[in-house]
């Protein structure tokens, strides 16, 4: 339906078209970046047939799309090649773990490799022989074991270490650790890394380091760890909540020798507490990027209008903009997310509108050029109210948000990205982010517009600074030909 191509995006990742869900293995190899992600080759809808879909970019904006690099072809993946990591192995080498629903729907953990390592576009992928490498252990149920993380080298007893999310038979999410000197034998450690009561079953787990201003591999944390204590460096494990769909984080402490984590604040515990983004984001993935040294999260940001306008227009989904993650100094209780430094690479006009005060009840209209496509900073209050965002009747519209601390001498800061069917806003430099589709029926291309206002019934807001950058797309016909 050509009516509703205006929602694909100037900047965020999506496939050329069908199906998208969570972003899998995302690594860096041979200087391109690799984003493989849940893809229905047959529709615009998921199915039992899930295949990884595969793109590659050299900065994380401007993608090649890629052959799909596993499809469900095996008895033990025939239902579905389900998420899964990646591991960067000492010699460059990768190992990509990934759940398998088998032929009687049973999650196993399945390793493949690339076909062929000189290949720096990783096109071609092998399973492995004798997959699966792991089935459901005793106690856990067929249907809730899945999503292994990236592994660490725990050089305690040279073994390698990834965790599975699950829950148990009184609906508490947990987490089981696996030991691995070769990938393909695991043995499960006998005590669970983190269980969190009434949370269901936790999908698409993550546990990280994270410390100073850059990122840190997990290899790296605990060979530090095992040699200081750790010292400032925390762990941060999340959860994505079948129960509730969205993304749960907690900041805590990782002891290896004991398997354990333990959360900071267990008010703020796993799945009860912080979330990424309080709108529209799921099944999120960070890796570790050794080339700038920071660590970048990928969210799926779904669709929130029908599956019958999905079918319409031949897509469904989007990735969010890669975010650095970085802890919260300041606070110390929060992470900070912040779209990775390559956006501004995007950035063309720019119109900086410095001090705006506006009275209670009044709206300002701001004149750009284009208003689908910006990315932009402003100080003052934040909100994202969804109800105003499309006169269509089969879309969720809700109001999301979330509290975000403001510490002394601070001003309340926003960054908004627009891009089409997608508003992504970061308060605080990143303490809390929201996420939502938009699906104006009318407000599109020129006639879509900024405007600040003031809905208060009482007293004037003041926009200290105020800047707005027209924003190019990254889908640019020269830069794909010249690829
Ligand atoms: N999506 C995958 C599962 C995962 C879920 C299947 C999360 O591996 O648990 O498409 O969205």
């Amino acid at each position: 339906n050509a009516m509703l191509q205006w929602q694909r995006t100037g900047f965020h990742f999506q496939p050329e078209k069908n199906w998208m869900n969570d972003p899998n293995g995302p690594v860096y190899y041979k200087g391109w970046y690799h984003l493989f992600y849940q893809y229905n080759p047959d529709g615009a809808i998921w199915g039992n047939k899930i295949a990884w879909g595969h793109a590659a970019s050299r900065d994380l904006l401007r993608w090649r799309h890629l052959p799909v690099a596993m499809s469900p072809d095996q008895w033990y993946d025939i239902n579905g090649v389900w998420s899964g990591s990646a591991t960067v192995l000492p010699d460059g080498r990768i190992v990509m773990l990934y759940t398998g629903s088998t032929n009687a729907s049973v999650q196993v953990q399945c390793l493949a490799f690339p076909t062929d390592p000189s290949d720096p576009l990783l096109t071609n992928w092998t399973k492995y022989e004798n997959n699966p490498v792991m089935y459901p252990p005793p106690g856990v149920g067929d249907k809730d074991f899945r999503d292994p993380t990236t592994a660490w080298f725990d050089g305690s007893d040279d073994t390698w270490r990834l965790v599975i999310g699950s829950k148990d038979d009184r609906h508490a999410g947990m987490v089981m650790t696996y030991k691995t000197k070769d990938f393909i034998d695991y043995e499960l450690v006998p005590r669970l890394l983190h269980r969190v009561p009434g949370t269901g079953m936790w999908e698409c787990i993550d546990l990280y380091p994270v410390g100073g201003a850059s990122g840190i591999d997990m290899t790296d944390a605990v060979a530090v760890a095992s040699t200081n204590g750790g010292g400032d460096v925390l762990h941060v494990m999340k959860e994505s909540s079948d129960d509730d769909r969205h993304d749960y984080y907690a900041l805590g402490r990782y002891d290896a020798a004991n398997n354990m984590w333990t959360p900071l604040d267990t008010d703020a515990d796993v799945g009860v507490g912080l979330r990424y983004d309080w709108g529209k984001f799921y099944a999120s993935k960070t890796f570790y990027d050794p080339a700038k040294k920071r660590r970048v999260l990928w969210g799926w940001v779904g669709e929130t209008d029908s599956e019958r306008a999905d079918v319409a227009k031949g897509w469904a989904s989007l990735q969010s903009i890669p975010r650095t993650v970085v802890l919260d100094t300041k606070t110390g209780s929060n992470l900070l997310q912040w779209p990775v430094q390559e956006v501004e690479t995007l950035r063309t006009n720019s119109t900086d509108l410095g001090q705006v005060t506006i009275d209670h009840g009044s709206v300002f209209p701001l004149s750009l050029h284009r208003a689908t496509q910006l990315d932009g900073g402003l100080r003052t209050h934040f909100c994202h109210d969804e109800t105003r965002s499309s006169r269509a009747n089969d879309i969720v519209k809700r109001v999301v948000g979330n509290t975000v601390p403001v510490l002394n001498g601070e001003d309340l800061s926003v960054r908004v990205l627009v891009d089409h069917s997608i508003v992504e806003s970061f308060a605080m430099e990143g303490r809390s982010t929201v996420t939502s589709r938009v699906y104006p029926t009318e407000a599109i291309y020129a006639n879509a517009g900024v405007y600040l206002f003031n809905n208060a019934t009482g007293g004037r807001v003041t926009a200290t600074s105020l800047i707005i950058h027209e924003m190019d797309s990254s889908y640019n016909q020269a830069y794909m030909a010249s690829m």
